[in-house]
């Protein structure tokens, strides 16, 4: 009986753990980013419209930016130590955010691409 009980509340907290986990993948709203010279890791995010977003962005070499007027990022400095940035797309489409600071030779190759899906 002692192992019924016990099988029966493993299972409750499983479920109770396992749930919460399925439901944030579905609405995941933090995104992290990391810039080096000269490129944003990852190169390509996807969001979803209408949801706001958190940008999660350090640099683990040289001082970088992002800025959109399309998508709502106000202009953001990344540097070693971390910052953010929350915004709410409200256009599909994809973007590409070229880096706010010169930052030297590989400056205007350096892009983030976000695609704003539904
Ligand atoms: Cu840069």
């Amino acid at each position: 009986m002692r192992n019924v009980v016990y099988a029966v509340m493993v299972s409750l907290l499983s479920v109770a753990f396992v749930l919460p986990i399925y439901a944030g993948a579905a609405t995941a709203t933090n995104i992290d980013v990391t810039a080096s010279n000269w490129k944003f890791t990852p190169g390509t995010i996807t969001v979803h419209l209408n949801q706001a977003t958190t940008l999660n962005l350090i640099s683990k070499e040289g001082v970088h930016g992002i800025s959109s007027s399309y998508l709502g990022i106000s202009n953001t400095i990344i540097m070693p130590k971390s910052t953010s940035v929350t915004f709410t797309p409200h256009k599909v489409g994809t973007y590409q955010l070229h880096c706010t600071m010169p930052c030297g030779p590989g400056h205007t190759d350096m892009v983030l691409i976000v695609k704003v899906v539904e």
